[in-house]
């Protein structure tokens, strides 16, 4: 069965939920009313890693997040978003039992704080990775597919008991490559690993919200592309689907869980 993780982002400036979820008990509410929601994981971030975010002092994102990740972690599994070794270590302190990677650097500190991992493909920092959009040899899917595989069997012979896998759709990455990697999903999959996603309201969808001739629809319009993104995904036998909207998604997941159970789909144990 699919696991949904939901996006709980402590941040002035995340693309979607920047600047509501700021102040820690409105954050830890939200947080629960995505358990609520049903949500497996909330996944607290403190700093956007959106194309030109401005970069976080360690400081300031551990005080983000760390009463936020304290008030979540005895009602659910929480995973903290971020690319800095002393912040992970402090959120697992706090009770987070992932660190979600999107640099895919820091296994070696999650074998170390006995925290799963979640290794996201990075092509570049998240400042200039427009600019690494079409570096890829050719195969988007086989390039990821292969950097993810070394990373997780890295971290496995590390001694990281938990690990994922995530492409990181809309890093470094045309619409087109995400389309691919989506398409091809079941690729990821079949190297065994849990595969790990999130296309929840990504700007590739904006385009897709809307009928031709229109502008591409803003963050907030595209629930419906994110849900129907997460339901392939699940389909192709992703592990966990990242989302900002875990009702819908909760929901819509459920409705295809026969068909997944059909495919006999990895993840469909349900
Ligand atoms: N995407 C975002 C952040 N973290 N982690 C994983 N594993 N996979 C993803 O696709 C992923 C991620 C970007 O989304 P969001 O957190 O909503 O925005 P921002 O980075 O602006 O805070």
């Amino acid at each position: 069965m699919t696991l949904v993780m939901g996006v709980l982002n402590v941040t002035p400036d995340s693309f979607s939920d920047g600047g509501r979820w700021l102040d820690h008990q409105r954050a830890a509410e939200h947080g629960l009313r995505l358990v609520t929601e049903g949500a497996d994981v909330v996944d607290v971030g403190g700093e956007s890693t959106r194309p030109g975010a401005r970069p976080v002092p360690e400081d300031e994102e551990r005080r983000r997040i760390l009463p936020v990740v304290a008030a979540l972690a005895p009602h659910v599994r929480v995973s903290v978003d971020t690319r800095k070794a002393a912040v992970a270590e402090a959120a697992v302190e706090a009770g987070a039992t992932i660190v979600n990677d999107v640099s895919a650097r820091l296994g070696p500190v999650a074998a170390a704080a006995g925290a799963g991992w979640v290794a996201m493909h990075l092509p570049a920092d998240p400042s200039v990775m427009a600019e690494y959009a079409c570096s890829y040899h050719g195969d988007v899917v086989a390039d990821v597919t292969a950097y993810l595989t070394a990373r997780a069997e890295e971290a496995w012979a590390a001694g990281v008991g938990e690990v994922w896998i995530d492409p990181g759709i809309g890093f470094g990455k045309t619409a087109a490559h995400n389309l691919r990697l989506l398409r091809h999903l079941d690729q990821l999959v079949a190297t065994g690993w849990p595969v790990a996603i999130g296309t929840s309201r990504k700007s590739f969808l904006g385009p897709l919200s809307v009928r031709q001739g229109e502008p591409p629809a803003p963050p907030a319009e595209r629930l419906e592309a994110s849900v129907a993104t997460a339901a392939w995904a699940a389909l192709q036998g992703a592990a966990m689907v990242r989302v900002h909207d875990v009702a819908a998604t909760v929901q819509a997941i459920r409705l295809v869980r026969p068909a997944v159970s059909a495919t006999g789909a990895p993840g469909s144990a349900a």
